[in-house]
């Protein structure tokens, strides 16, 4: 069979054909999942547009929730010219009665145990509506296939995934949601291999927290020391407690992880349920952390029932405080299948159900303590007071042995955040009518 599998942009119109790139894992992860007899062909749409004349037997879409009206678009584009399509990916996993209504089938979860049955009931022309297989084992090796023709262009960084599952239950995140709160790990001696069989030297893992089992990450990074690869990843912010393996984590190449801080409204942060609940604790480890050599990148979350109209300046007091070189500043986003969704429609507060508009960027909810559009303009007025050129400038001398790192990515969230504020009004226009 000739098989596209699709990462499709949340608008299409707006391609970022140049600049750093990483591949989607899942697509290419599961091209090495489909038998050598079929022609695969990966399209990530934020690189190519994609090309309905060609003709496919077989179309894998994986989405988000953010992404998810385009996948059904392209769904519906496909299936006119008679295609079969599969969806798959957090959002169909979640809402598989929803994705249905837009393609043949919907994989619950993950692929690994299930895509060789797609693609035999294809073939037979049985294809099930649903398909799921829970907690599939991880041990076998899956020679993840990247385009042989792109593969420098493609590769700028690399992800790599050595972990599924996730103890925490945040009441915002859905990752317990379709991988379990059971930790699974792919055998160190596979991801050593995956490093060494794709070209190039810098890494990205993806798993939610690295250091999740302190004595998988021991072994792990104790592999990776003589690959001679750096890497980033996301660790909790416990990891200052181990200064040990702190060490060995930097050691191994680890140069920057991205740390779910979240809140710096002590009420809120004492309402969560990660170990890290105590702001001056969090300050600490930030200090221990980026003192042993790693670049610290905390991702905060705004407009929490606890948050004020004081909640923006707090947040940039808090990363200048503690000498942040960069970080990401969110929107709370209710995602589907999560508590705060199930609690929002409880509730009444939720403005929309246009997924698009699920992006972390844009209020689609009915905030306590000031209306959505504050939520917006405060949050547009914080990153780009955080990354405009006389505030980077500010926080350079703390950052000399990452200059160009400092000052790249506090460009690029400047560039970033440029595009929203222009786009702020149109969206301000169509979700409150203001
Ligand atoms: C990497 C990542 C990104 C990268 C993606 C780019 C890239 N080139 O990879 C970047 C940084 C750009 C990103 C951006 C965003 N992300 Co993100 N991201 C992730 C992360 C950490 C890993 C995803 C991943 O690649 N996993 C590895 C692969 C192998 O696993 P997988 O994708 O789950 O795929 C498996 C199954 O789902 C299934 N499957 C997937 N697709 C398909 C398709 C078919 C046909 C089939 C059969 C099966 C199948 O099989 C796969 C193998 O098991 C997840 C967290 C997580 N643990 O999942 C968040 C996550 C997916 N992201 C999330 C969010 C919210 C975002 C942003 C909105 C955040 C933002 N601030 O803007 C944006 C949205 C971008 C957009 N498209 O609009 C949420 C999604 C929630 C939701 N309901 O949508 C997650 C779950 C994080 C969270 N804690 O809530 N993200």
């Amino acid at each position: 069979m000739k098989i596209a599998l699709i990462s499709p942009l949340r608008n299409a119109d707006r391609r970022k054909p140049k600049g750093i790139f990483m591949p989607q894992l899942s697509l290419h992860l599961i091209a090495g999942l489909t038998p050598e007899e079929h022609e695969v062909h990966t399209i990530e749409e934020e690189r190519e547009s994609i090309d309905f004349n060609e003709w496919y037997d077989l179309v894998g879409i994986s989405c988000m929730t953010s992404n998810a009206p385009r996948a059904y678009e392209l769904a519906k584009g496909f299936r006119e010219r008679g295609a079969k399509v599969v969806l798959g990916g957090i959002h169909p996993s979640i809402m598989p009665e929803e994705a249905i209504q837009h393609a043949d089938a919907v994989v619950i979860g993950e692929a690994e145990g299930v895509w060789e049955d797609v693609l035999k009931d294809v073939q037979a022309d049985k294809l099930r509506k649903t398909y799921r297989k829970d907690n599939p084992t991880l041990d076998r090796y899956i020679p993840v296939r990247y385009p042989k023709k792109s593969r420098k262009r493609i590769l700028s960084i690399i992800p790599v995934m050595t972990t599924k599952g996730c103890p925490y239950n945040c009441e915002f995140c859905s990752v317990h949601t379709i991988y379990g709160r059971k930790i699974r790990h792919i055998p160190v001696r596979n991801v050593v291999r995956y490093i060494r069989e794709t070209p190039g030297k810098l890494y990205m893992f993806l798993d939610d927290n690295i250091v999740g089992d302190v004595r998988y990450a021991r072994e792990l990074f104790t592999a990776l020391k003589p690959l001679k690869i750096k890497w980033v990843g996301q660790a909790s912010v416990s990891l200052a407690k181990n200064v040990d393996l702190i060490r060995m984590a930097v050691q191994s190449g680890c140069f920057g992880l991205f740390f779910g801080v979240e809140t710096v409204t002590t009420a809120q942060a004492e309402k969560m349920t990660k170990s890290h609940n105590n702001l001056k604790d969090t300050e600490e480890a930030i200090k221990r952390i980026a003192d042993l050599g790693i670049h610290f990148h905390p991702s905060m979350i705004l407009g929490f029932d606890d948050d004020t109209k004081g909640i923006f300046e707090e947040t940039l007091e808090f990363l200048y405080r503690n000498k942040i070189s960069t970080a990401s500043m969110n929107v709370l986003t209710p995602y589907p299948g999560t508590e705060i969704f199930k609690q929002f429609a409880e509730e009444d507060r939720l403005i929309t159900r246009n997924w698009r508009h699920y992006n972390h960027n844009t209020p689609v909810y009915k905030p306590k303590q000031m209306s959505p559009r504050e939520l917006y303009e405060g949050r547009l007025w914080a990153v780009k007071e955080f990354s405009k050129f006389s505030s980077v400038l500010k926080r350079l001398p703390y950052h000399l042995h990452v200059a160009i790192y400092h000052m790249m990515v506090n460009r690029a969230c400047l560039q970033a955040i440029q595009i929203e504020i222009d786009n702020f009004p149109t969206v301000s226009k169509e979700l409150y009518a203001v």
